[in-house]
């Protein structure tokens, strides 16, 4: 296959600028179209969102942590609710885990010199500080949208609807932002390895962004029409949703769900893909099952898109359908399994060191397993209609997103700050970071399921006293997260001006980002490289000669 011709250099797409090979500072402010300084921009902007939605989740447990309503109105309350989910999903995890992570990674990973479209990469990110300057807006104009972050329909078409249309702006744009990036990953992934590398040879994180991609281009036009459709209920007199109108309120829920199902995979297939690269590394193994990891991605995004009805048992489905979709969402639990069982198979017997990165790592084995079987009691029909709209769900999804999204985050922060920044994060200081982590989410997520077994609904500023003791333990933990990303942010701030040096390879890995300077140069190489071993030849003599699972590198593709 030909190489695509990526010859047009960032310098004169940058207006004659003439930087060497090194951006300025002030470069990361600016349209930029290389995919590196794309990439750092959405990581930044990310972490920044994260503390305003961290934020509002401290707010509200310390609303919650008495029975009565005594800290913020209830309005307020659901205000917060609305955009700390919001924000949590929207602008934290996907821009981080997908464009972050996706953006910095994937050229260098597959030999590139940028992504396939550089412009619309860039415009792609410019629409996320948009999006999220409209949902402030919204709290100034009106007090926020208060419906959640499902914004069901007549609750969403009944509230406020100034701050109500302003949201539904922002998920327009970042849905737009989410094709527009999708889009690129595919044509990159497909058209511009280095012409020695064939498609099982390509590390897993790019085979986790195919899947991702696909996903995004077929879930989220779906959300895009949803708040469209939603956005002319509220201000222009249609009645896609109003039952006394003719409209019907639970095809908003299909629309929502059809996006927002598949989106934990488009949330959580990145984060598996950070796995595949952080756990052979510091384990010094090949991964176990290279294929099988790549396969259960695609099928995962395949099985994905046929059970969203899990989030609707007691929105009056019929029964044979309830049978359907628990049994599809099962299902999904299988290629989920295999990819830990690989992680764990790929641990075993590793000369593992405990970095932080790979204590992250470890840990988000821990907690997605215990997340993901709270997720298989839910996909059973009878349990779900028990708990739903419960606390039990809210500890499931915490579980998931925090024990899997942000750990899995904070693990790839730690195993590429390096290349991205050219410094290593303190290792100490990253362990304080870590334990906090871990011990804040047991104590916040955990108790949370009790909570929802015995009775306590979700949305809620004020509850049944019988509550409060574990809603106190809750709030502890909660406090105990807020303070844990104090080392992290100082760890960040601090090593990127003043760490210690990284070099181009400090852990000794073999995928191809390793191969160039850290930081990487303007368009990554000096020459592109050429494919001499397997991205996971680990503790392999003449590892050279060896593929992706270890086995002998087949002859090369051109
Ligand atoms: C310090 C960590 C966190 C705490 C203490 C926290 C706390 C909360 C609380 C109290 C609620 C309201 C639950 C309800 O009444 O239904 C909530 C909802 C939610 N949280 Fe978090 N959260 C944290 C982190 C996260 C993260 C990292 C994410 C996602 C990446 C996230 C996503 C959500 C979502 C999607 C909702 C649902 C909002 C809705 O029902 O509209 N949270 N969280
Ligand atoms: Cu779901």
């Amino acid at each position: 296959m030909a190489q695509a011709d990526i010859s047009i250099k960032p310098t004169e797409l940058q207006g004659g600028h003439g930087h060497p090979d090194k951006w300025k500072w002030y470069d990361y402010f600016t349209f930029n179209v290389d995919h590196k300084v794309i990439g750092i921009q959405y990581l930044v902007t990310s972490f920044l969102f994260y503390l305003v939605g961290g934020f509002m989740a401290v707010l509200m447990r310390t609303e919650l942590a008495t029975p009565n309503s005594d800290f913020l109105s209830p309005e307020l309350y659901n205000a917060f609710l609305t955009n700390h989910g919001t924000i949590m999903i929207f602008l934290w995890i996907v821009p981080a885990a997908i464009g972050g992570f996706g953006n910095f990674l994937i050229p260098l990973m597959i030999g590139a010199r940028d992504m396939a479209f550089p412009k619309l990469n860039a415009i792609a990110f410019w629409l996320n500080p948009p999006a999220g300057a409209v949902l402030a807006a919204s709290f100034f104009l009106g007090g926020g949208a208060q419906s959640g972050w499902t914004s069901y329909p007549p609750l969403s078409e009944i509230t406020a609807n100034l701050p109500q249309t302003l949201w539904c702006v922002a998920l327009i744009m970042v849905g737009t932002s989410s094709i527009l990036g999708s889009v690129n990953f595919l044509v990159t992934i497909w058209k511009m390895r280095v012409p020695s590398m064939a498609w099982d040879q390509m590390p897993l994180f790019c085979w986790a962004m195919v899947a991702t991609s696909v996903l995004a281009l077929f879930a989220t036009p779906v959300l895009a029409a949803a708040m469209v459709l939603l956005l002319f209920d509220i201000n222009f007199g249609t009645s896609f949703f109003k039952p006394d109108a003719g409209g019907n309120v639970v095809v908003y829920q299909h629309l929502f769900w059809f996006y927002s199902h598949p989106a934990v995979y488009l949330m959580i297939l990145p984060i598996f893909g950070i796995m595949s690269e952080v756990i052979p590394v510091h384990a010094r193994k090949p991964i176990f099952g290279y294929k099988a990891i790549a396969y259960s991605s695609l099928t995962i995004c395949l099985v994905g898109l046929f059970v969203w009805v899990h989030h609707m048992f007691t929105s009056g489905t019929a029964p044979w359908m309830r049978i359907f979709f628990t049994i599809s969402t099962l299902i999904v639990a299988v290629p989920t399994g295999i990819k830990i069982f690989s992680w764990v198979a790929t641990l075993w017997g590793g000369k593992i060191r405990y970095t932080t990165a790979m204590l992250f790592a470890v840990g988000l084995l821990s907690m997605f397993v215990f997340g993901g079987l709270s997720g298989v009691t839910l996909g059973a029909a009878p349990f779900d209609i028990h708990v739903h709209d419960t606390y039990y769900v809210v500890g499931h999804f915490h579980y998931v997103l925090y024990g899997g999204s942000v750990f899995g985050i904070y693990s790839g922060i730690y195993h590429w700050f390096p290349k991205i920044t050219g410094r290593m994060l303190n290792e100490p200081l990253g362990k304080v970071h870590f334990v906090l982590t871990f011990i804040g989410t047991i104590l916040t997520f955990t108790p949370m399921h009790n909570l929802g077994m015995q009775g306590m609904p979700r949305r809620v500023a004020m509850y049944d006293p019988q509550f409060a003791h574990l809603n106190q333990l809750v709030t502890v933990g909660a406090y105990i997260l807020a303070v844990s990303v104090i080392p992290f942010y100082f760890n960040v701030i601090w090593s990127w001006m003043k760490g210690k040096e990284a070099g181009p390879n400090p852990w000794n890995a073999m995928t191809m980002e390793w191969t160039t300077d850290s930081p990487p140069i303007i368009e990554n190489w000096e020459v592109l490289p050429v494919l001499t071993h397997g991205p996971y030849a680990y503790g392999m003599e003449r590892s050279d000669e060896v593929g992706p699972a270890g086995e002998p590198l087949p002859a090369s593709r051109s």
